[in-house]
This record gives structure tokens, C-alpha cells and sequence, in this order.
């Protein structure tokens, strides 16, 4: 592909007591995102879902090869089919392939091998690494550069999106997740990423009383 450029124009450009408060008040705002695992079957829009997914398809990935993509479940024969796949392998972590260290991790979660959600939530999400570019036939073509950190920063954005309208998530991944790739019948090539699990909250739903790590804990400066 040949050179091309075309002007930027600056989205925004504000004032330092602007970019201020902005920063604060965005920062405020995604503090407030919780991962919640209990669903109403409150409806959600596609129309809303798909201008989600569009946010997350503006993310930058390596290449530009947006090595990515989302399959939309709404529909509750899949979910079912779904959720006995993923309890299968979460009854087997559970049970002991996890290990002692990462069941004593997870405990603040209160997490076990049942996922009600799977069914109950309005959406489910998958989301798929393109590990490499198909051609019409089907075949491996070119191998994505970055994949798996396009798909991190994508599925970040994606969460942010659904939580700038108020929806919550939450970001599951049942161990193996090979199981996906064969209900929604995805090609070779991708590779299960997370099952991100879309909707309202259930009214008077608690979440595990954790916080985040400060500033000084994450960050460092020379
Ligand atoms: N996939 C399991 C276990 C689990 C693992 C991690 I790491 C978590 O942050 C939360 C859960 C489950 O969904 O229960």
C-alpha cells in the first residue's frame, strides 16, 4: 500500500484549568466502573451495543490490522449452550486445576463454578484475537502484529464505552475458552480472548468491598 496523508484536525483543544478538570472528573467517573456478576434482564439496545463496538473498533492496533473480533449473543438457546460449556471447565478449576494459590487470590471475588449471568445477562460479548489474516479460502495469510495487546486495548475501550451509557460488565474468562470457537462456529486463525457479560445491575446488587492500588503503587517518575 502506497503513502497517504491527509490533515488532523485536533478534537479538542482546551485550556490547562480545563484539561484539569476534565481529568478529574473522567477519572472520577471510571473509578466508579464495578464488575458485576449479577444481571437484570433488563433489554439493552443494539443500537447501543453497536455504537459500543464501533468505540472499541477506533482502538489502536499494531499495524492498523484491527485483529479483532466481536460476536453479539443475544439469542438464549446459544447462551445455555454457553454457560453448561463454560461450568464444565469452571467445575474443573474450581475443583483443583486452579490450584490452592489461585482459589486463596480469587477469594475476595466470592466467585465459584456457577454462572447464572451466562444466561440471565441481556448480552454476552465474545471476543476473538485474529492471530493471523484469512484468505478467501480460508487459509492462514499474514501473521497480526501485536495481537493480543490490540485486542487488550480494544476490549478496554469497549468496557469504557459501556460504561460511559451505564451499563455494567463483566469481563469473564472460563478456562480453556476453546468451546467458544466451536458454538460460534469461528474460523482458524482467531482465538477466544474474554466473554464480556453486558447489562443492568440487579437492584441492591453488592460487589466485593476491594479497592485499587494508589498512584504512588503504580506508577513511578525520573
Ligand atoms: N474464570 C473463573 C475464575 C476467575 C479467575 C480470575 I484471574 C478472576 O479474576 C475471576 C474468576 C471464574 O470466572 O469464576
Amino acid at each position: 500500500m502506497t503513502k497517504k496523508f491527509i490533515p488532523f484536525n485536533k478534537p479538542i483543544d482546551l485550556t490547562q484549568a480545563e484539561m484539569l478538570r476534565r481529568s478529574a472528573e473522567f477519572y472520577k467517573f471510571m473509578k466508579s466502573r464495578r464488575t458485576i456478576r449479577e444481571f437484570s434482564n433488563k433489554e439493552v439496545s443494539s443500537e447501543v451495543i453497536d455504537n459500543c463496538l464501533k468505540t472499541a473498533g477506533t482502538a489502536p492496533s499494531g499495524a492498523n490490522q484491527q485483529p479483532w473480533h466481536f460476536v453479539i449473543i443475544r439469542d438464549s438457546s446459544i447462551k445455555a449452550q454457553i454457560r453448561i460449556a463454560a461450568e464444565e471447565e469452571e467445575r474443573n478449576f474450581y475443583a483443583g486445576r486452579a490450584g490452592d494459590t489461585w482459589l486463596e487470590a480469587l477469594e475476595p471475588l466470592g466467585t465459584d463454578a456457577d454462572k447464572p449471568f451466562l444466561e440471565k445477562a441481556p448480552v454476552l460479548i465474545a471476543i476473538f484475537e485474529q492471530k493471523y489474516a484469512l484468505n478467501d479460502q480460508g487459509e492462514k495469510i499474514i501473521k497480526h502484529y501485536y495481537a493480543k495487546e490490540s485486542v487488550g486495548i480494544a476490549t478496554g475501550m469497549l468496557i469504557s464505552a459501556l460504561h460511559n451509557v451505564g451499563l455494567a460488565t463483566l469481563t469473564h474468562t472460563p478456562s480453556p475458552m476453546n468451546f467458544l470457537s466451536k458454538i460460534l462456529n469461528r474460523p482458524e486463525g482467531e482465538k477466544p480472548f474474554l466473554l464480556l457479560v453486558v447489562g443492568h445491575p440487579t437492584e441492591g446488587v453488592k460487589v466485593p468491598d476491594i479497592d485499587k492500588k494508589s498512584l504512588k503503587d503504580i506508577s513511578s517518575q525520573f
